[in-house]
């Protein structure tokens, strides 16, 4: 049955650029939306500029701009750089227009009908110099608890206490240095608290959307049940909607000085982007996706980082429901960006902007893939280890992937005119019963995209592993071998054809090229397991994908550092200092580490073992009973504690590492004649155990050192 569904990625704010941490969730929802479209669906896919509220007043202020200017600046840079990275929406709009206005103003009108705004009187900081109100973040002052200087309004950077910014010591006006005095003014409440609104948040957060699905991930729900108290409990405080002039933002009906908190606004602007894509479109019918009445069976989902959860699991439904719209389908929650194990940090110059990284012709594919790889569908952070990325964009993307195109095209260009002979149907067989087994389609739809890249590798391995059985440019050299050789590269281009299919939702680019390459029409999901027919030509190969380079790296760092040196962001600096000074300590502690030297290392033999057998243990619950294959007369028995992990199925003929010279141990099952290698996070944030795979090209026995 064809779905539709309107997919969202949070509204970036319209003061500041997009960097690697924001491309997480898009390139995340991104894959999403591409699949969902392979499979037949069709989506919507909107976002658009977050752009009310006092920072971006004050920025343009400070530019000598008005508001309206910096953001339609801010609108083009953001633009541009989610299309560099292939994030295409449907329509990239902004909150600061005529449909999120009516979309406001209905929104809050019908919940005043419903008798849940409620206005009062609230004490709060004024700068009289300025004339404004002050948001907490632009008060400072001493920390009412350990005394440190030049602390925000709402926590102190140094002891890490939270505060509100009436106990602040000494506070003065960020904006103008004045001293602020406390003053009255009426703000305008939606009454999270009403029974109303609590009962719906309590079934509306536990709860699965019409496929079955959770509508929030187990750790957000579970979030939710702590914020939300046990039944009979009430923990919601009721949220303030509105901030006093002068405000960049929009004025209340009927309440004139008063604006719309910019968070009010900021997640209508969905509904906004998606209304002027259908105005635009003129075949979109609008009140399917949003109306509570009309909206039976279509998805609202929406992918949101985990610090926004608050506003989009409690709010924002809460909101849609009483007045009368739809609410979510499902919350796709992801977690921070760290680099190299740590927060990004502009003075280390891991705070690495999206525009740099085109700027230093980085391909926006190799993080696309990264980032696809180190993505689990759960609200755990995603670490970018740059190591890590340059190796496994290498040995997956261009040493699997790209490899078995470039070793097999050239022949059929130049032997067979370009056309292709029937593939070898045996060979194909484990590719036919991947796709109809549906492994990598249900992980891409709970957008568990490192397990979908692992079956997909596991298949490059299997091409890799044909092609080197194979030898193409041995058969090449005795015309007798003409048809073999004509069967075994039409095989592996068609086995090259299905990786490319199911690698398009996390590399679009490069899948067109493929689809340029073998002359084909855009691949779609249900053509996966078909074959070209004999005689279809293709084009001549030309190179796809080039490796990443250290230096590369290191010129993005230092690009990133370069730009920010002279003077760190004010409000970033307190904070930088902080996290640095705790990471200093931390590697300070692990320096001191004994080394080893040469010697103790080759003690170890590690070789290269196939698996030629995988099975389950009866009576153990954690072991495998595997046989490998290191080139000596008979296979290794070992058994290896990765049955959490791995279906046994799916690892025979894998290549992998053991350690070969580990004295035999007699085990209740038998005899362990060695140890395979696996990567683990113990106690650490990443679930799971994963064996290690070498490049292609490594055959068993080989010694690694
Ligand atoms: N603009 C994110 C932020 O500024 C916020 C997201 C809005 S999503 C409706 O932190
Ligand atoms: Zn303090």
């Amino acid at each position: 049955m064809s779905r539709n569904i309107l997919v969202t990625n949070a509204l970036p704010y319209a003061n500041g650029d997009i960097h690697l941490g924001h491309l997480v969730g898009y390139i995340q929802a991104d894959i999403w939306v591409r699949y969902q479209r392979m499979q037949g669906h069709t989506v919507h896919y909107v976002c658009a500029d977050d752009t009310h509220g006092t920072p971006v007043m004050l920025r343009a202020e400070k530019e000598g701009i008005t508001p309206e200017q910096l953001i339609n600046r801010v609108h083009g840079e953001h633009l541009r750089d989610f299309t560099d990275f292939d994030v295409a929406f449907d329509n990239y709009h902004s909150t600061h227009s005529v449909e999120n206005r009516l979309f406001a103003e209905d929104i809050y009108g019908k919940l005043q009908a419903a008798g849940l705004i409620e206005t009062r009187a609230i004490e709060q900081f004024y700068d009289p110099v300025k004339a404004m109100f002050l948001p907490d973040r632009f008060i400072k002052g001493e920390c009412p608890k350990c005394g440190a200087l030049d602390q925000y309004g709402d926590n102190c950077e140094v002891c890490g206490a939270a505060y509100a910014p009436t106990d602040l010591k000494n506070p003065v006006s960020a904006v103008s240095g004045a001293k602020p005095e406390m003053r009255s003014s009426e703000h305008y409440f939606f009454k999270l608290s009403d029974p109303r609104a609590v009962e719906f948040l309590r079934e509306w957060t536990q709860g699965t959307d019409a496929n079955g699905a959770r509508r929030l991930q187990s750790e957000a729900a579970n979030k939710m049940k702590e914020w939300l108290g046990e039944p009979g409990e009430n923990k919601l405080s009721d949220w303030d909607i509105s901030r006093d002039a002068p405000y960049f933002g929009f004025e209340i009906p009927g309440a004139p000085g008063k604006y719309f908190y910019v968070w009010l606004d900021a997640p209508i602007g969905y509904f906004a982007s998606f209304k002027n894509l259908a105005d635009k479109s003129g075949r979109i019918d609008v009140e399917r996706f949003i109306s509570a009445a009309a909206a039976g069976n279509t998805e609202l989902v929406h992918f949101i980082g985990k610090d926004i959860l608050y506003f989009h699991a409690l709010f924002w439904p809460a909101m849609l429901q009483f007045a009368g719209y739809r609410t979510p389908t499902q919350l796709a929650v992801n977690g921070f960006l760290t680099v190299d194990g740590a927060k990004m940090s502009k003075s280390r110059g891991t705070f690495i902007t999206a525009r740099s990284y085109t700027e230093q012709q980085l391909n926006p594919a190799w993080l696309r893939y990264y980032f696809a790889a180190k993505s689990n569908g759960s609200m755990e952070d995603v670490d970018l280890n740059l190591d890590d990325m340059i190796a496994k964009v290498n040995s997956d993307l261009v040493g699997k992937f790209i490899n078995i195109a470039s070793r097999c095209a050239g022949f059929i260009t130049k032997r067979f005119d370009g056309k292709l002979a029937a593939p070898d149907l045996d060979a194909m067989a484990v590719y036919r019963s991947s796709i109809e087994a549906g492994e990598v389609a249900r992980a891409f739809e709970t957008r568990d995209y490192s397990r979908a890249l692992r079956e997909i590798m596991r298949l490059a391995d299997v091409a890799n592993q044909y092609v080197n059985d194979h030898k193409p440019w041995e058969l090449a050299k005795d015309a007798a071998n003409t048809e073999r050789l004509h069967t075994v590269c039409s095989t592996a281009l068609n086995q090259f054809r299905v990786l490319a299919g199911l690698l398009k939702p996390i590399l679009p680019t490069v899948a067109e090229q493929v689809e340029a390459f073998l002359d084909i029409a855009p691949l779609r999901w249900s053509q996966l397991t078909d074959t070209l027919p004999a005689g279809h030509a293709i084009a001549p190969y030309k190179h796809m994908l080039t490796r990443v380079e250290r230096k590369q790296i290191d010129a993005l760092i230092e690009a990133n550092k370069a730009s920010l040196a002279p003077a760190p962001a004010p409000e970033a600096s307190s904070r930088q200092r902080h996290a640095e000074a705790q990471q200093k300590d931390a590697q300070a502690a692990t320096t001191a580490d004994p080394h080893i030297g040469i010697d103790d290392f080759t003690k170890v033999d590690l070789r290269i073992a196939k698996i030629v057998s995988a099975e389950h243990v009866d009576g153990a619950d954690k072991l495998l009973r595997l046989q490998l294959d290191i080139g000596e007369e008979r296979p290794r028995q070992v058994f290896a504690g990765i049955k959490s992990a791995y279906d046994p199925a799916t690892l025979v003929g894998r290549l992998t590492v053991m350690v070969a010279n580990l004295a035999p141990r007699k085990m209740k099952f038998g005899m362990s004649e060695g140890m395979v290698l696996a990567a683990s996070d113990e106690g650490g944030k990443t679930p799971g155990l994963f064996i290690l795979s070498p490049d292609s090209g490594a055959a068993p026995g080989m010694r690694v050192k």
